[in-house]
């Protein structure tokens, strides 16, 4: 999901009070750009986005967190069916590893 697309969703849930959940797959980097931005990368490492968007969903009046690890998965999903449960707009920020491959890559051709 473009960054920008997980921050106007977060906003606009909050604001028309609608308490669903998004998950944000953070690999902080545009992974699927490393052919394109080779260069612009090499010089200026314009490919490495950081950005906590727990923290930033948190500041526009959500439910958020944010999980590195593996094993704190399922607890995570289950706090954050609580929060919408609870009438919250909810974040789950997890951080990945740097992919690049689509699981339906080659799927409709
Ligand atoms: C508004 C907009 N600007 C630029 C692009 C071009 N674009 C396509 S993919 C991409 C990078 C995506 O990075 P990320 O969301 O981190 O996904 P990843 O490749 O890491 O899985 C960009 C800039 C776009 N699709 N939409
Ligand atoms: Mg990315």
């Amino acid at each position: 999901m473009l960054v920008i697309d997980a921050i106007s969703q977060i906003l606009k849930k909050v604001r028309s009070g609608i308490p669903i959940l998004t998950v944000v797959l953070n690999n902080s980097t545009m992974a699927i750009e490393t052919a394109h931005m080779a260069s612009s990368h090499e010089l200026y490492s314009t490919r490495d986005l950081g950005g906590d968007y727990a923290d930033m969903a948190r500041a526009m009046g959500g439910w958020s967190e944010r999980i590195d690890d593996p094993a704190k998965i399922q607890d995570a999903f289950l706090r954050a069916k609580k929060a919408t449960e609870n009438g919250h707009s909810a974040l789950l920020e997890f951080i990945t590893s740097e992919e690049q491959d689509f699981s339906f890559r080659g799927a409709l051709r």
